[in-house]
């Protein structure tokens, strides 16, 4: 186990002796410790592996051996059996937010309850309220954090449903029954979160796949074990569903279970007016009494009519005039008009009024990633480097300015040295990739920047965020986030909701003023490319970069792992239908140069 992740099991169980009431000596000593951990500059083997571990200022003799058995066997016995002795209703309680330890046991204590449906009848009781301590509001607020707990608890983000998705995929390919398998649904459009996976499958012998499927290593429970349908879940509570179809549905299936649902109700509108039924099995003519009927070439009375002339998706969207949409596009928002064929037009010129979809293997770097300057987890050369191994020729790097100080953020100072080593870097002729040199710098609550301009300006762009104050009201966020954006120094605004998905809801703001404001100041608006980001939202991009506004997919990489998130942002892009010259990250390291330099 790595040090953040040991930081995190011993927060957890001071938060654990917190809810079972032990002695706050107790309970200090394991917080003391995982905050000594956490800032401890050295590498945590070698103090181990020197003895030095109890040496530490802040830890005692009691965690010594627990961490160094952490960090030895990622296991601790007494961390288990302290989770065990304690009611699985009662931990996850403290997801709710608001309530820690204290309170829990407080909850737990005076009223009993140990469920969150326990919890939930004693809000609605208004037991809670009446408790020392809590109050009317926080009852309210327990109230709406289980309601959102049970919104969340359903859906995972895209980016851990795919680590689910792809080894089963691999497996179905791998299955010799197996003629054709796909992933379906909202991990094939692409979606910022999925509720659950959808497998289409083509095979004359579903049962040996069946077989497999339910078998999987990592399936918890078989929720059904069907002779063409199949679903199970895996430990993160993830879904998945199976379905196997005869070679000749395989088009229509995999385009009914793509979806989206939106989708599939204007494509099936699109048939019926054209004198077809469109289904998950296959399209049919219907007669003019209004009943169906098998079209010509199909044979006997099987409905499925694409059997003989629609095997892919192509030919289905082409046999209703369309250019066929690509997984993402298909969200019910106005796509079907989009990729229209107009009478008599050729293809080609057609497709000059749709917008190529960016392809990941165009982007040539990213922007706003932070360094041991500031809260990252790697050095500016090894970020380099990391960029170098993903074929860049560029980074950006923005570390955190002062006022995010639980994030070591830099004041003016540290950035001219900053600035230097960054020159340095470059100078050195020991990284291909060309480093510029960034600050995401916090947007105050009164929308003034936290550095200085003189600062911001020595460098070669800037992004904005906010860190702080979410609780704003709209016109003061808005107005806070546009006067930081009519900023000379500005070049990009970081995660503009500073939304947290399945987490945190996005801060008020009416981004499209914030558009407007961004396209008019010539301030592009980044897509932060972490999963739990995706912020501008794709929904939003569509029409913003319809009128101008430009984009740069940042990762916002807290270590060199974080730099492959640029794929999740890549997705955003596709979703928004971002054109790629819209796009800074197309641009090569001179073009990226002339970008930063000329809007100054
Ligand atoms: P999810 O799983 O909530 O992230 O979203 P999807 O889109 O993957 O939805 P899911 O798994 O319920 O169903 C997969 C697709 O199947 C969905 O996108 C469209 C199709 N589908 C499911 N139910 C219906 C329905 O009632 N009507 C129509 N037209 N299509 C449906
Ligand atoms: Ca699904
Ligand atoms: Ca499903
Ligand atoms: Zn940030």
């Amino acid at each position: 186990m790595n040090k953040a992740e040991i930081v995190e099991v011993l927060e957890d169980i001071a938060v654990l002796l917190e809810l079972k009431g032990e002695n706050p000596f107790k309970i200090r000593a394991y917080a003391t410790g995982a905050r000594a951990l956490d800032t401890m500059e050295d590498d945590l083997g070698d103090i181990i592996a020197d003895g030095r571990l109890g040496s530490v200022k802040g830890i005692g003799s009691a965690l010594v051996d627990k961490i160094e058995t952490l960090h030895r066997t990622g296991e601790l016995d007494y961390y288990t059996e302290l989770r065990d002795s304690i009611a699985p209703g009662l931990i996850e309680m403290l997801e709710i937010p608001g309530l820690g330890g204290k309170k829990v046991k407080k909850l737990h204590d005076a009223l009993g309850v140990d469920t969150i449906e326990g919890l939930k009848a004693a809000c609605e009781a208004g037991e809670v309220a009446s408790l020392k301590g809590f109050g009317e509001k926080s009852e309210e607020k327990i109230l709406s954090g289980i309601a959102n707990r049970g919104v969340y608890a359903k859906r995972h983000l895209w980016w851990a449903a795919r680590a689910v998705a792809e080894p089963i995929f691999e497996g179905l390919r791998n299955l010799p029954e197996v003629e054709r398998a796909e992933a379906a649904g909202s991990l094939r459009r692409l979606k910022e979160t999925v509720g659950d996976l959808d497998f289409i499958v083509a095979s004359a012998r579903p049962q040996p796949i069946m077989d497999w499927f339910v078998g999987q290593a990592g399936v918890v429970e078989i929720s059904a074990h069907g002779t063409t349908k199949s679903s199970v879940r895996f430990e993160s509570g993830l879904q998945a569903d199976l379905r196997v179809v005869p070679a000749g549905q395989f088009a229509f299936a995999l385009h009914h279970f793509t979806g989206s649902k939106e989708h599939n109700v204007a494509m099936r509108q699109r048939a019926l007016a054209r004198g077809y039924s469109l289904s998950e099995w296959g399209v049919v003519k219907r007669d003019e009494g209004g009943g169906l009927r098998p079209e010509e070439g199909d044979e006997g009375g099987d409905l499925s009519l694409g059997e003989s002339r629609i095997t892919t998706e192509a030919e289905l969207f082409r046999f209703l005039e369309l250019r066929e949409i690509p997984p993402e596009m298909r969200e019910g928002m106005g796509e079907l008009e989009m990729y229209a064929e107009s009478g008599g037009t050729q293809e080609a010129d057609v497709g000059d009024t749709i917008p190529p979809l960016l392809h990941a293997s165009q982007i040539k770097g990213v922007f706003h990633n932070h360094t041991t300057a500031s809260d990252g987890k790697n050095s500016l050369e090894e970020m380099a480097a990391g960029a170098e191994a993903l074929g860049w020729d560029y980074l950006g790097i923005a570390d955190h300015s002062k006022a995010s100080y639980q994030a070591k953020g830099l004041d003016d100072a540290r950035v001219f040295k900053l600035i230097e080593s960054i020159r340095a870097l470059n100078d050195s002729g020991e990284s291909p990739v060309h480093v510029f040199s960034g600050i995401e710098c916090d947007i105050l609550p009164d929308g003034s920047l936290d550095l200085e301009t003189a600062t911001l300006e020595a460098l070669d762009y800037t992004v904005m965020s906010v860190h702080s104050s979410f609780t704003q009201s709209e016109d003061a966020m808005t107005a806070r986030v546009i006067r930081a954006i009519e900023h000379p120094a500005t070049v990009m605004l970081g995660h503009p909701t500073g939304r947290i998905l399945l987490r945190r809801e996005p801060y008020k703001i009416d981004l499209h003023k914030v558009i407007d404001a961004a396209i008019a100041n010539r301030v592009i608006i980044e897509i932060n490319a972490n999963p739990h980001r995706l912020d501008m939202d794709w929904r939003l991009w569509r029409r913003a970069a319809e009128r101008g506004l430009m984009c740069a997919i940042n990762p916002d990489a807290h270590q060199v792992d974080g730099l492959a998130h640029y794929e999740a942002g890549v997705n955003v892009a596709r979703k928004g239908a971002i054109p790629p010259e819209q796009i800074l990250n197309c641009r090569d390291c001179a073009g990226v140069a002339r970008w930063f330099a000329e809007r100054r």
